[in-house]
């Protein structure tokens, strides 16, 4: 500690002597501080919602320093945070350890981030969950979703948060469950697209109805906002229906199919009760016999990230093998649509005339996967072969752009390793803050001390406030970022502790008078019990071996940050209870003997003496 503390009044100085403002002033070649440094003392400007990809999390960080602040566990034990004990937090991830976290979803108002929530999905056990962003923990996890296999598209949220729009990666015999070989999977096998219906007061989420689609493996996809309101888009990288060796035979056609989907459309179906089997309890829309509900888009080959521009107008799709970024104009889908300007269709799906609707194809370069938009009218792509991000204009473009599209590019800046996402803050909103681009990278390239075989992912940060995009930093992230959110700081307003007087728990406790070990039945002892700085009450719990001991515990500190730790010796319990909150822990004493209990989360000068005995007694 003290030598940590000298090195810091060594290296201050000397860090804040560089300081030149606020300005972007590259990596400091000028012997500036890079624009991302955040000085002692003060914050960030914005939140950074990294997904954790298959550690079942969500990391937050700063934006622009890029520090990890915090992580919040949603899919996976997190001892840390007591997550995966509680008998709250252990109901929610079910049977289930794990989860895998590609993208997150800020909830929003009138197309703009409102504050209140952050969605994610879960791609392994087809889940979708939601953090409240007022104490920054996960409130529910809603799946495995019926008839859902790979809930890789989502979690996109629409403009006032009425649906978490959700596409299968994988496709299956439906009803989940049912048999078939793969051999047959063009005719058995089905993918689904489904709606999960978001309670506008608490967020709560259940499926409200799905869309049945052809075995196409559905990849990325966003949702449409001012003219494209009501409407969401998804790729899929497997038209030709493959069903091995994926990477030659799902390569095969020169374009694939998206699919526009007219949720509001879908909504309508499911009201009006218009015919509707149900799967699994869950509206099932065959698009055939619902016209309007879905159309499909030639797009380029195999293509990856879709997403709608801040107006709602231009739709950017990229195919990972053609080096372009197709844009289609969502009013000339619409007429399309009304005009039934079909080029064919696919079991009883309209394929809408690529010509009619396509208003250029960028050429960005190799690879391109994700486009993030700044709101002044210029669009990022990032690419993963050619490891850069492409700047390129949105439409309206001039006449020799349209005839040389290439003019289109303005930029391209080269990252240090392949790119996967990439996000700006608010680009899925009607108005982005365009003045940082985070840079998600795959595949280490030896920069960095080596940590053995395993290497860490990192981020880069990307000033893009100027005409040409400038490197700024990295740093190393969990695994393992896919996509990610970032909002301003003050949208977000986290509350400092729970609330006495909204500490709905039954069995709270908040005097020591009210706290003991009860016997609640033959093999049952209940115990009410309080933490407070640097005692439990009870510190000595006495039970039977065979007994199940259920711990109610309550932090009585309304103090911030005053968290006590509930860990139990060789019981496999590590409690973490937040100030005002009470947690409920279950134990089976099956080993007799005396296992002290004691508080694990550093909390005050007399923290080591916060213990207390656990005697059990042999039958
Ligand atoms: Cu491109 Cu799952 Cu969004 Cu990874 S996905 S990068
Ligand atoms: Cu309470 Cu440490």
């Amino acid at each position: 500690m003290r030598s940590l503390t000298y090195l810091f009044l060594l290296v201050l100085p000397l860090g804040l002597l560089g300081c030149g403002g606020s300005s972007a002033s590259g990596d400091g070649a000028d012997g500036g501080a890079p624009a991302s440094y955040v000085p002692l003392g003060e914050k960030d400007d914005y939140y950074l919602f990294y997904s954790g990809g298959h550690s079942g999390q969500v990391f937050v960080a700063g934006l622009p320093s890029l520090r990890e602040i915090q992580e919040i566990p949603v899919f996976t034990p997190s001892p840390g945070h007591g997550y995966g004990f509680s008998k709250k937090s252990k109901k929610m991830m079910g049977e289930y350890r794990w989860g895998d976290v590609h993208h997150p979803g800020l909830s929003k108002t009138d197309g703009t981030y409102d504050g209140r929530w952050l969605f994610v999905n879960d791609n392994a056990n087809n889940r979708v969950a939601r953090i409240s962003l007022r104490d920054f923990k996960t409130k529910q996890i809603l799946g495995p979703i019926p008839n859902s296999m790979g809930n890789h598209g989502s979690s996109f949220v629409t403009p006032n948060t009425e649906y978490l729009l959700v596409a299968t990666r994988f496709s299956v015999p439906l009803p989940k469950g049912t048999h078939a070989p793969v051999e047959t999977y063009e005719e058995n096998f089905n993918g689904i697209v489904s709606g999960v219906d978001i309670d506008p007061e608490t967020g709560e989420m259940e499926v409200g109805w799905q869309v049945k689609t052809p075995p196409f493996n559905w990849d990325l996809g966003s949702t449409g906002k001012g003219p494209s309101d009501g409407w969401a888009f998804w790729t899929s990288y497997n038209t030709e229906m493959a069903h091995d060796s994926l990477e030659i035979n799902a390569s095969q056609r020169d374009r694939d199919y998206a699919a526009f989907v007219n949720w509001e459309r879908a909504e309508k179906v499911v009201e009006n009760n218009e015919g509707l089997n149900r799967r699994n309890g869950v509206p099932l829309i065959d698009p055939a016999e619902h016209e309007g509900v879905m159309y499909f888009v030639p797009v380029s080959k195999s293509p990856h990230g879709i997403d709608a521009s801040p107006s709602g107008r231009w739709i950017a799709a990229s195919g990972k093998l053609q080096p372009t970024t197709t844009v289609f104009d969502f009013k000339q889908f619409k007429t399309a649509i009304e005009n039934e300007d079909f080029q064919g269709e696919f079991r009883g799906v309209p394929v809408v005339n690529y010509d009619a609707v396509v208003e250029g194809e960028v050429p960005v370069g190799q690879g391109p996967l994700h486009t993030q938009f700044d709101g002044e009218g210029n669009a990022y792509t990032s690419l993963f072969i050619e490891s850069s991000v492409t700047k390129w204009k949105l439409p309206p473009w001039d006449k020799e752009t349209k005839e040389d599209m290439s003019k289109a590019v303005t930029d391209k800046i080269s990252v240090h390793y392949n790119i996967g996402h990439l996000v700006i803050p608010g680009s899925d909103t009607k108005e982005p803050y365009g003045n940082w681009l985070v840079a998600m990278n795959k595949l280490q390239k030896g920069r960095g001390l080596n940590v053995g075989p395993e290497k860490p992912e990192t981020s880069q940060l990307i000033d893009i406030s100027g005409e040409e995009m400038e490197m700024i930093e990295e740093d190393y992230t969990r695994p393992e970022p896919h996509f990610a959110q970032a909002v301003p700081a003050d949208v977000i307003n986290p509350i400092e502790v729970y609330k006495k007087e909204n500490n709905d728990h039954p069995d709270a406790r908040w005097d020591p008078e009210n706290t003991g070990v009860e016997r609640t039945g033959p093999d049952e002892v209940t115990v009410h019990m309080i933490a407070k700085r640097s005692q439990y009450y009870p510190d000595k719990v006495e039970v039977q071996q065979g007994d199940k001991v259920t711990f109610h515990l309550t932090n009585i500190e309304q103090v911030s940050d005053m968290i006590h730790g509930f860990g139990i010796a060789q019981y496999n319990m590590n409690g973490v209870v937040p100030p005002g909150d009470t947690q409920t822990f279950t134990i089976t004493a099956d080993e007799a003997g005396v296992y002290p209990f004691y508080c694990t989360n550093f909390c005050s000068a007399l923290h080591q003496e916060m213990q207390g005995y656990l005697e059990v007694k042999p039958r």
